[in-house]
């Protein structure tokens, strides 16, 4: 038997190749394929993000590293860390049947996003749930650890940061005419409106988050945004962060620091929505543009993470 815990660190996945997008795409969209319109579309965006490579797997490799290197300094061969991804190999399935080959019995899953939603993180849990109830590992899922002091302490300094870069950017664009009137706009990924009727926390986590980064940062004029709207018929939460912009604009507002708190690494939905669509809005409404630095493997979301990890495994019986 063996009495080291698995952890079941689960991130969001990404393609292997320009070729593996269409098969990607098809599993995001639970087995339909996309058209060659949405195929077409979807390769532009990461073909103009970096050209062929995929930032988000050496990203999460790299989390999954470091998160191992944590946890192996606060309790030395307690744990040993697995890699289960939503829609790319490998699958979360794969990782949890890795765990069981290697004589693992109980475990904990935790997902890289730090806000929950039963659209979200919900659905990572369950996968991961169901595979190890089936193979006979004991798993505690964390669901959240949206507020752990380390987050907000990391998030805040890249706000910090954010507003320096702004200012010289702003001061580049407007020049001496520049009014000052700057918004911290706080982010996450939209989700379709029909969770306020679950009674989803997602939202008021992500304000809990914003509302304490804020304070932290010191700054007062503030707001939350949603972006990266799937392309569905449906309602997704809104306002989406380009009508915010330009909302912002009409009422005097000449830069704006966006804040993707609902992320933690460098990947398609910052590169390409913020930096690329949101950064090319912005210009047209001759407005400066930043945003903070990702938290990739910031060592202070590792040890949010180790703690988050640490609690769970005090749940198994
Ligand atoms: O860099 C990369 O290769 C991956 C970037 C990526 C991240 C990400 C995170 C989240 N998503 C969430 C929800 C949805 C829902 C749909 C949906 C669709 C897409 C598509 C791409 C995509 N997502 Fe994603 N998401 C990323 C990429 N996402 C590509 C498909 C094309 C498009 O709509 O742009 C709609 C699915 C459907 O059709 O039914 C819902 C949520 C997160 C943040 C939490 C997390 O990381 O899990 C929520 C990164």
């Amino acid at each position: 038997s063996n009495s080291r815990i698995g952890v079941l660190v689960m991130s969001y996945g990404t393609p292997q190749s320009m070729d593996d997008v269409e098969a990607y795409y098809t599993h995001i969209r639970r087995g339909h394929p996309p058209t060659a319109e949405q195929l077409d579309e979807l390769r532009g965006r990461y073909e103009a993000i970096v050209g062929g490579v995929f930032p988000l797997r050496a990203n999460t490799d790299q989390q999954v590293a470091s998160l191992q290197d944590k946890l192996e300094q606060a309790a030395p061969g307690r744990y040993v860390c697995y890699q289960g991804l939503k829609h790319a190999k490998p699958y979360i399935e794969d990782g949890v049947a890795q765990m069981a080959a290697d004589g693992i019995k109980h475990a904990v899953g935790i997902v890289l996003a730090p806000h929950y939603s039963i659209m979200s993180v919900g659905g990572y849990n369950k996968r991961a749930q169901e595979k190890a109830a089936e193979l006979g590992i004991t798993m505690v899922c964390v669901e959240s650890y949206h507020l752990h002091p380390q987050l907000i302490a990391a998030l805040t300094e890249r706000v910090q940061d954010g507003l320096k870069r702004l200012a010289d950017t702003a001061a580049q664009e407007r020049g001496a005419s520049f009014n000052n009137r700057t918004k911290v706009l706080f982010s996450a990924h939209s989700l379709p409106e029909k969770i306020r009727e679950m009674n989803d926390p997602y939202e008021r986590q992500l304000l809990e988050t914003s509302a304490a980064v804020a304070e932290a940062a010191g700054v007062t004029d503030w707001q939350f945004t949603w972006q990266s709207a799937g392309r569905t018929r449906e309602p997704w939460l809104g306002p989406d962060v380009l009508e915010t912009l330009k909302t912002l604009r009409e009422e005097g507002y000449e830069a704006a620091l966006v804040a993707p708190i609902g992320f933690v690494s460098d990947h398609l939905e910052v590169l390409y929505d913020l930096d690329i669509e949101a950064k090319a809005f912005t210009q047209e409404l001759e407005m400066s543009l930043e945003r903070i630095a990702m938290l990739n493997s910031d060592p202070r979301y590792m040890e949010t993470l180790a703690d988050a990890v640490a609690e769970a495994a005090g749940k198994l019986a």
